[in-house]
């Protein structure tokens, strides 16, 4: 039987979450369907060892009600996933949010009915429901990847993906493990199992700019700051590029003595978190000798660190500084100072094929009881890809996007009217405090539910016009900046299996001005979309 709903919202997530909050406010009626046996999304699913916020744990919950602020406490300044994921719940039951929530419910097809501009909602699990709005709050990191090496299913070990962790413990203890992958997730994994492990064998194949993370318990004193001043909290991360805590000094590198500068690189450091990456100078993310030069000041940090010297060497990134999300460590260049770790450089010895009994590279085989895939993600476009959406004349996502994804705004396409995508492509998650873009485009996202219903609009759908020229400021927002010369990344899905990879799938003009641009849409009657 096909039930019907006003409203339907894919993923239980952070986004998911709080678009069942407003889109009940606004007294629609909503099902929310989750692919996973609990809600809670990237917090749900990456349960690996390690796994923690990069972003502050202030600045990361939701802002929407202070009472949830009041009541919730944060037991560290970077908290873990066990923590997150009990906050999602706690969220999740303070408002009564489970009730409309299907979980072990992942989407299979999402289908535009033309004749009453309905969509029809169908999961795996065989479940049909009709509704007039749809939100894909299906996050930007879901759609995990293993690499697609030569015999990956043969290994007669144990096999994990960090983000498809069980939910029992996993014992070490005495293995023989392998890490592949050493991005964000492969940098927590490591600093975390490795005293664990018999022997850990890190395959790396790019290294990477890691920062200290300085997490730390939150003492009692902070904790009624960060309670009493929460909405300074809220309003800095709303004025700062990537919605985050940390704001540059407005001057230029260059117009500062370098004395000063290299005393500044080291308060960042010793700040932590994303201080060095987000709170440096103002021309960071452009200018290549400022760039370099953080890079040389983080580079001696690891010579410091690594005793073995060509280890050392092995570690330090060839890329530029500041072009790729850096890596909250701790401990983590120590790791390597271990006898029971040792590092592949896959850059001088390629992984040729997974066998039944380890990795091989080149002539030697790494015999391994364990191989953990830390290998990331069909970034930004993969779980919407990953269903059949078809909107219009029976168009398919995928055919529309047979060129890269386009979008308005990042959270419409043309031709799929009603259908919303919460942290889709084109969005500013390239720097962004999740939590803070998902607030604002699912705000943003429920204020034009409104304004149609308050209208008399039965449809919105963004105009192909508006959709190009969205598209097209996106691929043009990173230019001039130095993550534009860097594709080896998920802001480029360069290992996304579509057939065109090299697109910017981001926006990377900043939050402050996409909130001004949402704002002056709307504004605007929501000029660039259609209302019918
Ligand atoms: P990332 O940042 O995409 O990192 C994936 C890692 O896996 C990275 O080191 C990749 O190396 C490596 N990788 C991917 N495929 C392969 C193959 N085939 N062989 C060897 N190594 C491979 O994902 P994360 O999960 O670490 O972090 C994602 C985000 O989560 C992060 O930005 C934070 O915001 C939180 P490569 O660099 O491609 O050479």
């Amino acid at each position: 039987m096909t039930q019907h709903y006003d409203a339907i919202v894919i993923g239980a997530g952070v986004s998911g979450l709080y678009a069942l909050y407003k889109l009940r406010e606004l007294g629609l009626s909503t099902r929310v369907f989750e692919a996973g046996t609990d809600i809670g999304g990237t917090w749900y699913w990456n349960r690996y060892p390690g796994a923690r916020f990069d972003s502050e744990s202030y600045s990361y919950q939701y802002s929407f009600s202070q009472e949830l602020i009041d009541e919730w406490e944060w037991s560290e300044h970077f908290s873990g996933q066990p923590e997150v994921e009990r906050y999602l719940h706690f969220v999740a039951d303070k408002f009564d949010l489970k009730r409309d929530i299907e979980c072990n419910a992942r989407v299979a097809t999402v289908v535009y009915n033309e004749t009453d501009k309905h969509w029809e909602i169908a999961t795996h699990n065989g479940v049909c429901t009709r509704a007039r709005y749809v939100i894909c709050a299906t996050g930007l990191l879901s759609a995990h990847q293993f690499p697609d090496y030569v015999g990956v299913e043969d290994f007669a070990g144990l096999s994990l993906h960090s983000a498809r962790w069980p939910k029992e413990p996993v014992d070490f203890t005495g293995k023989r493990v392998g890490i592949i992958g050493t991005g964000p997730t492969g940098v927590q994994i490591i600093q975390t199992i490795a005293p664990e492990c018999g022997h850990l064998t890190v395959f790396q194949r790019t290294a990477n700019w890691c920062t200290p993370l300085r997490n730390r318990p939150i003492t009692a004193a902070e904790q009624r700051e960060f309670k009493k001043n929460a909405d300074e909290i809220f309003a800095l991360c709303k004025r700062t590029w990537a919605g985050f805590i940390h704001e540059p000094d407005p001057r230029a590198a260059r117009d500062v003595p370098k004395e000063e500068r290299l005393a500044r690189y080291q308060e960042l450091y010793e700040r932590g978190g994303f201080a060095l990456w987000l709170g440096n100078y103002s021309d960071s993310f452009m200018s290549q000798q400022a760039a370099d030069e953080v890079a040389e000041f983080l580079a001696n940090k690891i010579r410091e660190r690594v005793t073995d010297p060509a280890m050392a060497e092995k570690l330090i990134p060839k890329h530029t500084f500041g072009t790729k999300r850096c890596p909250g460590e701790k401990n983590f260049y120590e790791t390597f100072n271990r006898d029971n770790v040792s590092l592949v450089d896959l850059r001088e010895t390629p992984i040729t094929k997974i066998t039944s009994t380890g990795v091989e590279t080149g002539s030697a085989l790494h015999e391994l009881d364990v191989i953990i895939y830390a290998t990331g993600f069909h970034s930004v476009t993969g779980e919407l890809l990953r269903m059949d959406i078809r909107g219009q004349h029976g168009r398919s996502l995928q055919e529309h996007w047979s060129d890269g994804p386009r979008t308005n705004l990042g959270v419409q396409f043309s031709g799929f009217p009603n259908l919303w995508a919460i942290m889709g492509p084109h969005n500013p998650a390239v720097f962004c405090n999740i939590t803070r873009c998902a607030e604002s485009n699912v705000e943003w996202i429920v204020d034009c539910i409104r304004y149609m219903r308050e209208h008399g609009f039965e449809t919105m759908t963004s105009t192909a016009e508006a959709e190009d020229a969205w598209t097209r400021r996106c691929y043009d927002s990173a230019q001039g900046l130095l993550i534009n010369e860097m594709q080896d990344s998920w802001f480029f899905g360069s290992t996304n299996p579509e057939n065109v990879r090299g697109r910017f799938l981001l926006f990377a003009g900043g939050v402050p001005l996409y909130r001004e641009i949402f704002a002056d849409v709307a504004a605007k009657g929501y000029e660039g979309f259609e209302l019918r």
